[in-house]
């Protein structure tokens, strides 16, 4: 078998996804994602430019052979923009591989370890009332696990709280950063790390009191504190059992996680912006983290995502890997068959995409009492519909930024 032709598709349903679509020889079809919110454009060129001529003739079963010719030719390593081209194409090969063979992904990664991956669901209030409410409705949907996140005293439009003021089409049942709300400048938010730190264990403790001890809770950071203030809070959520605290400092400080870990025993995740296996090998090796944040999309696909959770596997670490709605159905199917396949799976993040994000891509996956399951169709599992895709176009949409109360720049 060949690969016969590539076509990238860029559609925009609900935000920005890049796609790429390739075709055997026999007629098969794969799908990749690529998609790098705020920088997709960049990623479309790097595909179409420096990827596709390599592909076209080449054979689609060597997978590992791809993955190490785009990675090791190109020279200059690693990057977001390149990891997430050969994401693309590493996960297009493995869901021809599963067409050929006529079984849904996780199976050839090993098979079902377990009958469902237990998602969480983003919660979020700009109050305790609100925060509530959201909650309980996350609850009614039958989530297992709760990510809270709440609004801060002081603060008029922070990271992750669905209702909050001052951002147009923030009135959702949820945060959103999509392109039509967004606008083509990014937005400014404001932060105040000391405010944070003294509003939200309070926070948790309401949640607790009101919803019990036995709940999953976490809670994202954003990546907005100094090694030193992620400790304090570490600590200070340490009575209300959280399942993890993620992105607590920049992942760029990586030293920075010897530090929180010296003084606190709240479980820690981290690693949505890495894209190699390289960026999690202190952290893994020195146990200074307890989950694997990391998403096929950014990180080089489902090669080095089954890779890195084998390593994990050796030191108790497990996976919690990033499942925003800025990765495609096509990448949120790929974590899903890894999630089934290996031992060591810890929770599965779940933001629902959009009524027509699932008309353009229709998806066998299922999500059932709080349980995600990729399903049992060959490969992937998920078909892009090609004359839907086209009425979506590309419409530019970055992410926002942070600024302090003195106008510094500050870590989103
Ligand atoms: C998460 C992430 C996202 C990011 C988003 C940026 O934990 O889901 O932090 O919400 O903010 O992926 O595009
Ligand atoms: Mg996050």
């Amino acid at each position: 078998m060949k690969i016969d032709s590539a076509e990238i598709i860029v559609t925009s349903p609900d935000r920005n996804f890049v796609t790429l679509r390739l075709t055997t020889d026999e007629g098969l079809v794969g799908l990749g994602d690529g998609t790098l919110n705020g920088r997709e454009l960049a990623v479309v060129a790097y595909l179409k430019e420096h990827v596709v001529p390599l592909l076209i003739g080449r054979d689609p079963a060597a997978i590992e052979d791809t993955w190490q010719l785009l990675y090791r030719s190109a020279y200059w390593r690693r990057g977001p923009v390149t990891m997430a081209a050969i994401a693309a194409v590493d996960m297009a090969l493995w869901d021809i591989k599963g067409k050929a063979a006529g079984m849904p992904l996780y199976q050839l990664l090993g098979g079902a370890s377990r009958k469902g991956l237990m998602a969480y669901g983003h919660a979020s209030g700009k109050d305790l009332p609100e925060l509530f409410d959201s909650i309980r409705k996350y609850l009614a949907l039958g989530y297992r696990a709760i990510r809270v996140q709440t609004g801060v005293p002081g603060l008029h439009a922070i990271y992750g709280i669905a209702s909050q003021e001052g951002l147009p089409g923030n009135k959702g049942r949820r945060y959103d950063y999509e392109p039509a709300q967004r606008g083509a400048l990014p937005a400014q938010e404001d932060w105040d790390t000391r405010a944070y730190l003294r509003h939200v264990p309070g926070v948790f403790e309401a949640v607790r009191a009101e919803f019990g001890a036995e709940l999953p809770l976490l809670h994202d950071a954003h990546h907005r504190m100094t090694p030193i203030q992620a400790a304090k809070l570490g600590r200070a959520l340490e009575p209300y059992d959280l399942f993890w605290l993620e992105d607590c400092t920049p992942a760029e400080n990586q030293e920075a996680l010897r530090l929180v870990r010296q003084h606190t025993i709240t479980p820690l995740a981290i690693g949505e912006v890495f894209n190699t296996a390289w960026d999690f090998r202190t952290l893994i090796q020195e146990q200074l983290i307890d989950y694997v944040r990391a998403s096929a999309t950014h990180f080089g696909g489902i090669s080095p995502l089954k890779k890195i959770m084998d390593f994990a596997a050796l030191y108790q670490i497990k996976s919690g890997f990033h499942g925003p709605t800025d990765v495609s159905p096509v990448g949120f199917a790929a974590q899903l068959h890894v999630g089934l396949a290996i031992h060591n799976f810890g929770a599965q993040e779940y933001m629902e995409h959009g009524a027509r994000t699932n008309r353009v891509f229709r998806q066998s996956m299922t999500f059932k009492d709080g349980w995600l399951h990729p399903g049992d169709a060959p490969g992937l599992g998920v078909e892009l519909d090609r004359d839907e895709a086209g009425q979506y176009p590309y419409a530019t949409a970055y992410l926002p930024y942070n600024r302090l109360a003195d106008g510094t720049v500050h870590d989103w």
